[in-house]
């Protein structure tokens, strides 16, 4: 049975999508759980303060790369098109593109309405005169924009590497959900990670301060609060790992002892040692980040790095 959740003074019924997804990734073997289940309102907040850490280079350099690339940019797509965001939240590289593109509308997309909600306001704020249209959905698949910007030319913003997140077939699927979604003389600005050293790739995913740590753990204590479940979040530590063969950061949930813990009635057992796969990231070389693109039916028509070559952010035609 559903249980209603209290967060924030307010019931709410747990998604039956996260039950379905929690219940099949914690009996399946090897154990995985998707990553999008980490962004509930403290797994945002906790991706916030990770954006902010002195380890986590991709935020800060994808920022700067936004400020210094605005002049290009702006020549390159024009002004007043609708910029449609893929996920929200993104609250120092919004301001920057909308300030630099001047456009018709802003429509963030984000799967937590209350997040979204919440990024929006001071947007509002601070561009009184743009139109801002939230809208709440899973943005992996084809949506129905908002009448309002339909006769806009659309620029989709898709930055902070989230395509990695993916592995490739479905970063394509997402690729392509996205033109669909935006039709026909479409743009799309994307900000992709790159291959770099595990001395940097895995700090970034590990940091000193354990603010990964605790985002990672948050999704066992997610389950805990919305699905009824009994995990002894206590035996479980983060780990993140470089997987070479396929380019990406791993993260996973380790079991630091024997536990057995029910979630919606349903028994569970992980024996010490083993671990709950919760995310890839995965990372791009140059010609890879291009070749994807294609694939997802993007042409890419300008790339900008930063000076050590950590991040590219592309921008790509329908
Ligand atoms: C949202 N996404 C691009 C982040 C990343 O770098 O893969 C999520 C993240 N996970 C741990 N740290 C950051």
């Amino acid at each position: 049975m559903l249980k209603p959740e209290i967060e924030d003074g307010q019931t709410r019924l747990a998604d039956p999508q996260f039950r379905a997804d929690v219940l099949a990734g914690l009996a399946r073997r090897p154990r995985a759980i998707p990553a999008r289940w980490f962004y509930d309102h403290r797994g945002s907040q906790l991706f916030e303060r990770i954006t902010e850490l002195p380890e986590y280079y991709p935020t800060r350099t994808e920022t700067a790369l936004l400020h210094a690339m605005c002049g290009e940019l702006r020549e390159m797509v024009g002004t007043g098109r609708a910029v449609v965001e893929f996920g929200s939240g993104s609250s120092t590289k919004t301001p920057i593109v909308l300030e630099c593109l001047a456009p018709g509308a802003y429509v963030p997309i984000d799967i937590s309405g209350d997040f979204l909600r919440e990024s929006v306001r001071p947007l509002a704020q601070r561009f009184p005169e743009l139109l801002i249209l939230p809208f709440e959905a899973d943005f992996t698949r084809p949506l129905t924009l908002p009448r309002t910007i339909e006769d806009m030319p659309k620029l989709g913003f898709f930055p902070g590497s989230t395509i990695g997140n993916l592995i490739p077939l479905a970063a394509i699927d997402l690729l392509r959900a996205m033109r669909a979604s935006l039709k026909e003389g479409a743009m799309l600005l994307i900000g992709m990670d790159r291959i770099k050293g595990e001395d940097v790739l895995v700090p970034a995913y590990d940091d000193a301060a354990g603010v990964t740590a605790a985002f990672n753990l948050n999704l066992l204590e997610r389950i805990n609060r919305e699905l009824d479940g009994t995990i002894p979040v206590e035996a479980f530590r983060h780990k993140a790992v470089w997987n070479d063969d396929r380019a990406r950061i791993e993260m996973h949930l380790e079991a630091t002892e024997n536990a057995a813990f029910e979630v919606e009635g349903r028994a569970f057992d992980i024996a010490a040692g083993e671990t709950i796969h919760t995310e890839n990231s995965h990372k791009y070389g140059p010609r890879d980040a291009r070749i994807l693109l294609r694939a997802g039916g993007w042409t890419p028509v300008r790339e900008w790095t930063d000076p050590d070559g950590r991040f590219a952010v592309i921008l790509a035609e329908a």
